[in-house]
Parts: C-alpha cells; structure tokens; sequence
C-alpha cells in the first residue's frame, strides 16, 4: 500500500514545473495544452501505459488540446509517492 508523503519537500520540483496543489484536497494539479487535439489525446495514450503499469490512474479531463490533470492516491485520501512518479512521467511525456 503507498503511504503517503511526509517530506513535503519532494513536491517542491513539480510545483517548480508547473504543479500545484489543489484547494481544499491533498491532491497536485497541473493543466498541459498541446498544439491540437491528436497530441493532446496521443499524451494522453501514452500516461494510460505508464499508468496501467504502475497500477496507479491519473484523474483528468480532456477539451480538445488541453488536459486538466489532478493526482491524488485514492487508497490514503492524499498525496503518495506514486503520484510524484506519475507526474515526473506526464511532463516527461509532454515533452
Ligand atoms: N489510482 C490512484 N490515483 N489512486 C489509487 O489509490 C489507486 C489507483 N489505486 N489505481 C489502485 C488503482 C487500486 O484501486 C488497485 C486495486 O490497485
């Protein structure tokens, strides 16, 4: 079971990246806008690999070529460090 973060400071790159905490919930947000909608949507193919790999899914919400993505591990009700792995992938994947 991930556990969840107790060094805050690890957060500190992505919210350095473009993350940020989301209001109210213990949870990272970021939004990536791409150049149309097949980027946005093949961004989007590519995170479901990773996240089916790592058994760990991301919340998101796609309007054409922007993706809203929130992290959050659910099985703790906040903030583990699978979601520091999923995010450092996603900006890697966006390039
Ligand atoms: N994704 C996220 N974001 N949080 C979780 O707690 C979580 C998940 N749990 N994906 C996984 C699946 C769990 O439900 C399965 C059974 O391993």
């Amino acid at each position: 079971m991930a556990e969840k973060i107790e060094d805050r400071g690890v957060l500190d790159p992505l919210l350095a990246a473009g993350w940020s905490m989301v209001e109210g919930r213990d949870a990272i947000e970021k939004e990536f806008v791409f150049a149309n909608f097949i980027e946005a949507f093949g961004f989007m193919s590519r995170v479901a690999i990773v996240a089916e790999k790592l058994d760990h899914h991301p919340e998101w919400f796609n309007v054409y070529k922007t993706v809203k993505v929130t992290l959050s591990t659910h099985d703790i009700g906040g903030l583990s460090d699978l979601d520091v792995k999923l995010a450092k992938r996603m900006d890697k994947l966006a390039g």
